[in-house]
């Protein structure tokens, strides 16, 4: 493993405002490194005691006053990053915190990159890179059901679980190499018969984590819910008002809407992405044409579509032209039901709504909440860990697979007893591997620069 300070400019002392940039009452400015109590000596705090927060007035190292501030020092190692990091919390608004940022530059640190801080965490062991993509989640987490899980994660759940099986593939190749030591011997210590019971069940085990990854970006992304119709049906105005904010443009001119606009709203047991769509329609226009093939590749991927019109004619035709687009749940949404009930209206199983009063809103998402339940545990794979703990990226889907390839394969030859024992053991060392790099027991840089790509700066 790599020590922070190995990396170019590791040694460096880094600097970046913590907090959002803009309007607020406090902004948080964060150093981290050697020089990290120097520096900020050099802007007039002078007798910090760790973990107290020490009212300074700042001051630029040329003298000039920039903020009654708040300073907090975390001696190493008992810091964020294991390294001396200082916190100031000055003033908020644009000016006082980049006046004091230049002023900690100007005085030796280097402003810091993306995700810097919790990439020097991660080099100094004080949390492995499941737990850093939990930092991650969770600043970024869109539903409370994403927060939960990011938390779970952060508190080293997942990376207690993805250590106990790495442990378990060093078992087995303990197993095995005790058999690679005694050869000779036929009905030796170990039975043939154990290691490929191990291995087996290590295969389960796997699988039942990897098998959590449906329901892992269920919470992370939500189930997409099309809203689709003919032009002017009042899908925008269904979409602004179910998510109560006015994001997609809403006008009397059917066609409005060109491209499709997404949001998730927060919903138990979950989350739902919508998607606003343009109407479907034969059209010569261009644009149009493009925003309703874009239409027509959600409707591919939604799980629940909501099928709106004004008329029943309307919703019939919406639900006959997607029918051919979709695998998902209709609903049949009747809109502008202020406007009193179109011949037919009523009809089973069809919600009628109004964006324009709120009547039936309820219903509407009481209907979606429940086909999304319904499809969130029809779409979840049987002997999915029970415990709660998901997989919730790419990374660790392909981690996982990656060394139950490894495994299967290992346990293929050894039942065939096709190669030698050293052979098979190879898989294992392959599917340990696997795993190492997952957590982040790692002394590869690549795997660092993909994990700390989408980080923010500051964090
Ligand atoms: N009275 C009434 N008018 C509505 C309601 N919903 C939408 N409208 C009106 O219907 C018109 C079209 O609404 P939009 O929400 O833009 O319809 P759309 O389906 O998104 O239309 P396109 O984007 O063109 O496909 C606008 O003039 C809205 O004000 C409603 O519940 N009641
Ligand atoms: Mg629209």
């Amino acid at each position: 493993m790599v020590s922070a300070t190995e990396l170019p400019g590791g040694d460096d002392t880094i600097v970046a405002l913590a907090t959002a940039a803009g309007h607020g009452a406090i902004a948080l400015i964060r150093l981290s490194g050697a020089r990290a109590i120097p520096i900020v000596r050099a802007l007039g705090a002078s007798s910090l005691t760790p973990r107290h927060a020490t009212r300074v007035v700042l001051t630029h190292p040329h003298g000039e006053r920039l903020d009654d501030a708040l300073v907090v020092w975390f001696a190493a190692p008992h810091s964020y990053t294991g390294e001396e990091v200082v916190e100031i919390s000055t003033h908020g608004g644009s000016v006082v915190p980049a006046l004091v940022l230049a002023a900690c530059v100007a005085a030796g640190a280097r402003l810091a990159t993306p995700g810097e801080f919790t990439r020097r965490a991660v080099l100094n062991g004080r949390m492995d890179l499941v737990q850093a993509e939990a930092v991650a989640d969770l600043i970024n987490a869109r539903t409370t059901a994403m927060h939960r899980q990011a938390l779970v994660h952060l508190d080293g759940g997942l990376s207690r679980r993805l250590n106990a099986l790495r442990h378990e593939v060093i078992h087995l190749e303990a197993l095995l190499a005790y058999d690679i030591d005694f050869p000779e011997e036929d009905d030796g210590p170990i039975a043939p018969r154990r290691i490929t019971e191990a291995a087996a069940q290590l295969c389960e085990a796997l699988r039942a984590l990897i098998n959590t990854a449906p329901q892992g970006s269920l919470l992370r992304d939500g189930v997409l819910v099309v809203i689709a119709g003919p032009p002017n049906a009042g899908k925008s105005s269904l979409f602004n008002v179910l998510l109560g904010e006015s994001r997609a443009l809403v006008t009397a001119i059917p066609g409005t809407t060109r491209d499709a606009i997404e949001a998730v709203l927060d919903r138990t047991p979950v989350p739902l992405r919508f998607v606003d769509t343009a109407g479907l329609r034969e059209t010569d226009d261009e644009i149009e044409r493009l925003g309703i093939e874009v239409s027509t590749r959600y409707l591919g991927q939604a799980r629940i579509v909501l099928a709106c019109g004004s008329h029943p004619d309307d919703i019939a035709a919406t639900c006959h032209a997607i029918g051919a687009h979709t695998q998902a749940t209709v609903l049949r949404v009747h809109t502008k039901m202020d406007l009193g009930p179109a011949p037919g209206s009523g009809e089973d199983g069809v919600v009628s709504v109004s964006a324009e009063t709120g009547e039936g809103l309820r219903e509407l998402l009481d209907a979606i909440d429940h086909a999304a339940a319904v499809d969130a545990s029809a779409h979840m794979p049987s002997g999915a860990a029970g415990d709660g703990i998901l997989i919730t990226r790419e990374r660790h889907r392909a981690g996982l697979l990656a060394a139950l390839a490894e495994l299967t394969e290992f346990l293929t030859v050894w039942e065939q007893g096709a190669v030698p024992a050293p052979v098979a053991a190879v898989h294992l060392y392959a599917a340990r591997e696997s795993l190492t790099e997952l957590i982040g027991i790692i002394d590869t840089e690549d795997v660092l620069d993909r994990v700390f790509r989408d980080f923010c700066i500051g964090k």
